[in-house]
């Protein structure tokens, strides 16, 4: 119980921080938003990465007061970089299964809206595959309320786990965020390039917009850009950085 303790506390005493990564357009090269990722900077043991907490957090519903915090302070320091450099900048956050699912969540989500002065068009939710498997009843109510707002929904990790391809009919899905477990491969591996031309010709079908994670090199940026992908994240253009950092690679692009 140790870690469920500490991790109770870290929401209290403030020591969870997030990280930036840009989001950048294939059009003109410009940053066009970020994705928004948890760090806990855990006293004396330093920064711990998300994936030896959120899991955890997740199974005993700490994730949904986590998630909270990460919402109203994402679409602040969003909000606040539009402000400072006069640009449509989008904010993606992570939302797990667990939050999704909180009939509450869409009231949250417009109370940070309003108190941050945050357009709905300038928030995006990152969701997961595994969230659409769950027979949740509450589920079509708050896609619905989401949508109504006008957030955009992007399904992330696309390409793994048990996609159905039924999902994108049945739910209201703005933009697919293509694993990096394909691009990755890319250009060596022939499978990883038909899939991901697939997937590309695909979302454009049926009106998303698509965006590729984990691009790390020119040649992977240049096979999307010919494929049409819409935007690329990943270590490329820049890894995740902390709101100096972020706010110094904005000044030197805008
Ligand atoms: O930042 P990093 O690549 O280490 O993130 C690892 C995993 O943790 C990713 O799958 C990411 O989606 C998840 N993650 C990061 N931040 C958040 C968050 O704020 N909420 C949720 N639910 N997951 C997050
Ligand atoms: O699952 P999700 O997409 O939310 O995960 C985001 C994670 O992907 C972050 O932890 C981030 O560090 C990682 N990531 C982002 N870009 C790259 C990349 O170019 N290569 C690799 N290996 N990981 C990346
Ligand atoms: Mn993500
Ligand atoms: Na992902």
């Amino acid at each position: 119980y140790t870690l469920e303790r500490n991790l109770r506390r870290a929401l209290v005493d403030e020591e969870f921080l997030l990280y930036y990564q840009p989001k950048v357009s294939l059009d003109d090269g410009k940053i066009v938003g970020a994705e928004a990722l948890i760090r806990w900077h855990m006293p004396e043991m330093g920064v711990i990465e998300p994936n030896e907490f959120v899991p955890f957090s997740e199974e005993i519903g700490l994730i949904v007061p986590m998630g909270r915090w990460v919402l109203s302070k994402a679409c602040e320091q969003a909000q606040k970089w539009r402000q400072q450099f006069n640009i449509d900048f989008k904010i993606s956050v992570n939302i797990s299964p667990k939050q999704f699912q909180d009939p509450k969540l869409p009231q949250f989500i417009l109370d940070v809206l309003l108190a941050s002065g945050l357009p709905a068009h300038a928030l995006q939710l990152e969701i997961t595959e595994g969230l659409l498997m769950v027979e949740a009843e509450h589920l079509s109510l708050v896609f619905d309320a989401i949508k109504t707002l006008g957030i955009s929904i992007s399904l992330d990790d696309f390409g793994t786990g048990f996609s159905s391809l039924s999902y994108l009919q049945r739910f209201p899905i703005d933009n697919l965020k293509i694993d990096r477990s394909f691009i990755h491969e890319i250009p060596e591996n022939q499978d990883s390039v038909v899939l991901t031309k697939a997937i590309i010709a695909m979302s454009s079908a049926l009106g998303m917009s698509v965006t590729a994670e984990g691009v790390e090199n020119l040649a992977q940026q240049n096979f999307l850009k010919e494929a049409g992908c819409d935007e690329i994240q990943g270590f490329y253009f820049s890894k995740p950085i902390s709101v100096e950092d972020f706010s110094q690679l904005l000044s030197q692009h805008t």
